[in-house]
């Protein structure tokens, strides 16, 4: 095969990553930041964390019938109403790429009810889902357990490669980093985990990677990586 046509065929593979609720966003965020070769979406109840705070190629914002932009307040059977209302939007959006990554932090009520939703949406369309889900702090947000378990419960009965990236896992390795440190240092690792996910799935990165107009707005985390074995649970 030519080098033409090999640029031809790995470009047409598309990914997308698809950031719910709060933790969902930043990660989408990091990544678009650093010009990781994805098409990357937010989406979240909360409309000035998904205006004002988040970067993404593509936000959904899927509360105003409901909520009136101030997000769920923790409640997933919300965060799970407002994705079932934005269905359409929400299958327009995601359809026609080759690969969906769903990315959400659990236990909050956004992401805990919508990717569950969301996640179901993308396995209804012709591609492969991956769902990458972070799980809350057991020991500081121990309220919030319950829905994160619930919620990955859900997702695991209709996903069948979910990873599961434990907060927890910097408790042992970095002790002294404040929450907002814990979480760079960890969306660092989520963002690495999905582009050596796409390495495995023989996704020929270099060829997708965007022609944005230049580097300028490049903010990614400048912080070490957290060995991704050690913050990944089976
Ligand atoms: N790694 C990481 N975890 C985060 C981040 N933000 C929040 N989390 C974790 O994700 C859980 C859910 O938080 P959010 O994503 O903010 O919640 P949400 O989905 O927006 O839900 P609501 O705000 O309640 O509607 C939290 O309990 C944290 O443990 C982040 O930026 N990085
Ligand atoms: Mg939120």
């Amino acid at each position: 095969m030519s080098e033409s046509q090999d640029v031809e065929v790995t470009a047409q593979i598309r990914v997308a990553v698809v950031g719910v609720g709060g933790a969902g966003n930043n990660v989408v965020t990091d990544m678009y930041d650093s010009l990781a070769p994805v098409h990357t979406i937010a989406v979240n109840t909360d409309k000035n964390a998904l205006h004002l705070n988040t970067r993404a190629d593509e936000k959904i914002y899927i509360c105003k019938e409901v909520l009136k932009g101030e997000g769920t307040r923790g409640d997933a059977s919300l965060g799970k109403k407002c994705a079932e209302i934005h269905e359409q939007e929400l299958k327009k959006a995601i359809s026609g790429y080759d690969y969906v990554f769903v990315v959400a932090g659990l236990g909050g009520g956004t992401g805990s009810g919508a990717a569950p939703v969301i996640i179901n949406i993308a396995e209804s369309l012709n591609c492969t889902v991956i769902a990458v889900m972070i799980k809350p702090f057991s020991l500081f947000e121990m309220s919030r357990v319950p829905v994160a378990t619930e919620s990955l419960r859900k997702i695991k009965a209709v996903c069948r490669d979910v990873t599961v990236i434990e907060n927890d896992i910097l408790l042992d390795s970095r002790p002294n980093v404040t929450m907002n440190q814990a979480f760079r240092i960890m969306n660092n690792t989520v963002k690495r985990h999905i582009l050596r996910s796409m390495d495995g799935l023989n996704i020929q990165t270099a060829n997708l990677y965007k022609n944005k107009k230049d580097g300028s707005d490049d903010h990614s985390v400048n912080v070490e990586d957290v060995p991704i074995s050690a913050s990944m649970k089976a």
